[in-house]
């Protein structure tokens, strides 16, 4: 592989309900994945995140293996209802402290944190008080707690995600019900993904006007996968285009052009909401980078009837509202996620990106893959993992040479985790948690990634 730019960030990241555990300790909250997880049949094996890989005790033992590996940044989120239980009003102390110990040890260990404001954790609260995502509230709710984030962590975090993957909320948890908060709808997805826009839009007004003297940068994590133009008809090419719009453009058009794509305009109706004037402006430009996160690729082409199966997978969204049909080819490797591995769309939808959005510094926040772990004389062998950040990092650097600023890239993810509705069952760690002795240990794929950090010389 050539080398990367020098420059170039090497990291891991998480999210707090997927890791932590300790879901009710020290004036800890519920949140809507609490609530979620102990509903029957919603999560495989009736996995819930309460005790997890216990990273809440042991973010000194992690922290110490992220060295080991070599990690440069780190990209962890933030509870919110560790931090204000109810997810408003005065801050838990103890849930303050957590963060700032671990942001402490992170910088001991020379590592640079990443900080997700939001990676789907909704104080409960919020959801039974003020509808959750589809309250006229619910912004400002964010924003109040960005702020005492920002006012808590800012001197030593320089680096902010707003939200994680504002498009899985929307679908997996207000279209699909697949996420919490588990509704099924074919209009508050749009609902849900229009106040998620506004919150993330206040949150980085209120950064840039109270704390731009901390001097650090804020952007979103938007997730999207490349859509492969099944035929060159330009019915399927039309298709294909549609459904980026529909998957990233819904989100990045309003923070890079100031509103929704034409395309979901027209075939929403009112089921789209629209901006004012007011709020155009606060959503253009909010911003200061592009944070992305890609796993996979399908083939897309027009809907010539009923909407298929794989286009009743998660990842197709509303498919229907998109007159959409995904497809695969049968000869791709999957992951057991069922995701194609296909880093040649990686690349193609960094040039889309570079191309549509006009050339932005770009982010990999999550790139990643599950395999099931083959333990061979007590150590986890890894190859199907390495072969794929081989191939993937293999397209990123052939973004770079055409031209692409891709800036860093974040393996998904540095631990073994609880992977939402497949519970534990799904594992996309560099570092292997057997969760009946949460002991860690390294995998191959670890040692590989810390030899191409190395060799890039960071
Ligand atoms: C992301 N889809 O989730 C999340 O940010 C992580 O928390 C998660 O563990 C990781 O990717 C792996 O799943 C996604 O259906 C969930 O397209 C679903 C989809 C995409 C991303």
């Amino acid at each position: 592989m050539k080398p990367f730019p020098k420059d170039f960030l090497w990291g891991a990241s998480t999210s707090a309900y997927q890791i932590e555990g300790a879901h009710n300790i020290d004036g800890k909250g519920p949140s809507i994945w609490d609530a979620f997880s102990s509903i029957p049949g919603k999560i495989k094996n009736e996995d819930t995140g309460q005790v997890s890989g216990d990273h809440y005790h042991r973010f000194r033992e992690d922290v110490a293996l992220m060295k080991q590996i070599g990690i440069k940044v780190y990209r962890f989120s933030i509870a919110w209802p560790r931090v204000m239980p109810t997810g408003k009003g005065a801050a838990n102390e103890k849930g303050i402290q957590f963060y700032s110990d671990l942001i402490d040890e992170l910088l001991a260990a020379g590592i640079t944190p990443w900080v997700t404001l939001y990676h789907w954790d909704l104080p409960l609260a919020l959801q039974l008080e003020h509808d959750g995502w589809l309250g006229a509230e619910i912004s400002d709710l964010f924003a109040a707690y960005a702020d005492v984030c920002f006012d808590r962590f800012g001197d030593r975090v320089k680096n902010w995600i707003t939200l994680n993957e504002p498009w899985v909320v929307a679908i997996l948890g207000y279209g699909l019900g697949e996420f919490a908060p588990g509704r099924v709808s074919h209009s508050e997805p749009y609902l849900a993904g229009h106040n998620q826009l506004l919150a993330h839009a206040k949150a980085v007004e209120a950064y840039r006007k109270k704390y731009a003297h901390q001097g650090g940068q804020i952007g979103m994590a938007n997730n999207c996968d490349w859509r492969e133009p099944l035929t060159d008809s330009p019915k399927d090419q039309a298709a294909a285009q549609r459904a980026l719009e529909f998957f990233l453009a819904w989100f990045a058009d309003p923070i890079y052009f100031g509103d929704y794509p034409a395309v979901m305009k027209e075939r929403l109706g009112d089921r789209l909401p629209a901006f004012t004037e007011a709020e155009k402006q606060m959503v253009k430009g909010s911003v200061d980078y592009f944070g992305l996160n890609h796993y996979t690729t399908m083939y897309t082409a027009e809907a010539t009837g009923p909407i298929g199966e794989a286009s009743m997978y998660g990842n197709a969204g509303l498919a229907d509202d998109q007159d959409i049909e995904l497809s695969l080819d049968e000869s791709w490797k999957r992951t057991t996620m069922g995701w194609p591995v296909a880093p040649w769309g990686c690349r193609k939808l960094l040039e889309w990106i570079d191309d549509r959005y006009g050339r932005p510094d770009i982010y990999i926040t999550e790139n990643g893959c599950a395999w099931d772990d083959q333990k061979i004389d007590g150590k986890v062998k890894d190859t199907d993992r390495i072969e794929y950040y081989q191939a993937y990092l293999q397209a990123c650097q052939e973004a770079i040479e055409n031209g692409v600023k891709l800036k860093g890239y974040f393996a998904w993810s540095l631990m073994d985790n609880f992977e939402w509705a497949h519970g534990y069952s799904q594992r996309f760690g560099l570092v292997h948690i057997d969760y009946q002795t949460l002991e860690r240990t390294m995998k191959d794929s670890a040692y590989w990634y810390a030899g191409v950090v190395r060799e890039n010389g960071v």
